[in-house]
């Protein structure tokens, strides 16, 4: 999830989408003006092709920058998403449990409100919050559509193919989509539709991006639709810090994997291990910044892309992850044409959900 100017590539690659077929899951396509299944624009022109294409382009001008920068979409192939979800379990990293705690708090009675009969989840990771909105809607008997909507066509298949067992009576309808193009959410699916966009994965986006991005979901959003947006809240620096610190140096090993994938994926020839983890929050901005630092002297080649220098203690910034308080939230909402209904704040400030509709 994700941008730092960025945030996740996708491309439905054939490969991806039989597999997915193949669990028995239905990738939404929307749908055309004659009826058919329109093939989004990354389908039809070669989704591998694009991807390599749009990587290379945003990679040679990130590190073309005189700060260079990537985009933290490139952390989350399956090993990334991986690394990120033991991220999400690690004592330091209090994100995730505390917005749980704020689900397992206010989404019985949200549902109970709203009654939505599908459930729009943008990177949705391996679903484990998305359980006890689940569980919620079970208990509120709703019908249930679950629409998670993920960069990575294989991690979303997993998540599907798992809470399919746990949850045989709901209808998945996963749809691999890119955060910073159309989302293609279908109009068809039931209403009034709950969207979720959880774990502050909004802070990865710088707040234009994020604007635009809200602005998107708010024009897949219908008028009884609603938003939960989970948000990382301002606060003791120390414990932000820490979070994107740990101990046991996941965060660390998350960071270098970005390095991972551009060999990988572009043949560039990145010593991961030459490049140290560096986080720290940023106050002019209210955010964390991701680094990676060049621990020597080197050149890095990128074949299509170029030889890029580094100096010794030289930076990437591999990701920034913004805070927020209520009204910067009501702020981008304003922006995108949402307003809120509901602020649900952590009791100890750690972190809060919005819940918001379309402006009419
Ligand atoms: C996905 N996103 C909300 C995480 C965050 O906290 O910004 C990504 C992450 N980066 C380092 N740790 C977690």
């Amino acid at each position: 999830m994700r941008d730092g100017g960025t945030t996740a590539p996708a491309g439905l690659a054939s490969a991806a989408k039989d597999s997915l077929c193949a669990a028995g899951a239905t990738p939404c396509l929307p749908k055309t003006a004659f009826g058919e299944r329109a093939m989004p624009e990354a389908i039809r022109e070669s989704p591998a092709r694009e991807r390599k294409t749009r990587m290379l382009e945003e990679v040679r001008a990130g590190l073309s920058a005189q700060r260079k920068h990537l985009p933290s979409t490139y952390f989350y192939d399956r090993a990334g998403s991986r690394l990120f979800e033991q991220i999400t379990r690690l004592p330091e990293y209090y994100l995730t449990r505390a917005e749980r705690v704020l689900l397992m708090d206010r989404a019985p009675a949200w549902i109970a409100k709203l009654r939505p009969r599908s459930l729009i989840e943008l990177g949705p990771g391996s679903a484990e919050k998305t359980r006890v909105i689940l569980d919620a809607l079970h208990v509120a008997e709703t019908t249930g559509v679950y629409a998670p909507i993920d960069v990575s066509a294989a991690f979303l298949q997993e998540t599907v193919a798992r809470l399919r067992q746990e949850y045989p009576r709901l209808a998945m309808r996963p749809i691999v989509a890119d955060m910073r193009g159309d989302l293609g959410v279908p109009s068809t699916l039931p209403r009034p539709a709950l969207f979720a966009f959880l774990g502050s994965t909004i802070g990865n986006f710088e707040r234009a991006n994020a604007i635009r991005l809200l602005s998107r979901l708010r024009a897949a959003m219908l008028t009884d639709d609603r938003l939960l947006l989970g948000v990382d809240l301002k606060k003791d620096v120390r414990l932000i810090e820490a979070a994107y610190n740990d101990a046991q140096g996941v965060t660390a090993a998350f960071n270098r994997n970005v390095l991972r994938v551009l060999n990988r994926e572009l043949g560039a020839d990145f010593d991961p291990d030459s490049f140290e983890h560096l986080a720290f929050y940023a106050s002019e901005h209210d955010r964390i910044e991701m680094h990676l630092v060049s621990n020597r002297e080197q050149d890095v080649t990128i074949p299509g892309a170029g030889v890029f220098p580094f100096r010794l203690g030289e930076s990437i910034r591999t990701e920034i992850s913004c805070k927020y308080d209520r009204d910067d939230v009501e702020s981008l909402f304003a922006g995108a044409g949402l307003v809120s209904e509901e602020w649900a704040a952590h009791p100890e400030g750690l972190f809060a959900i919005m819940l918001g509709a379309p402006a009419s």
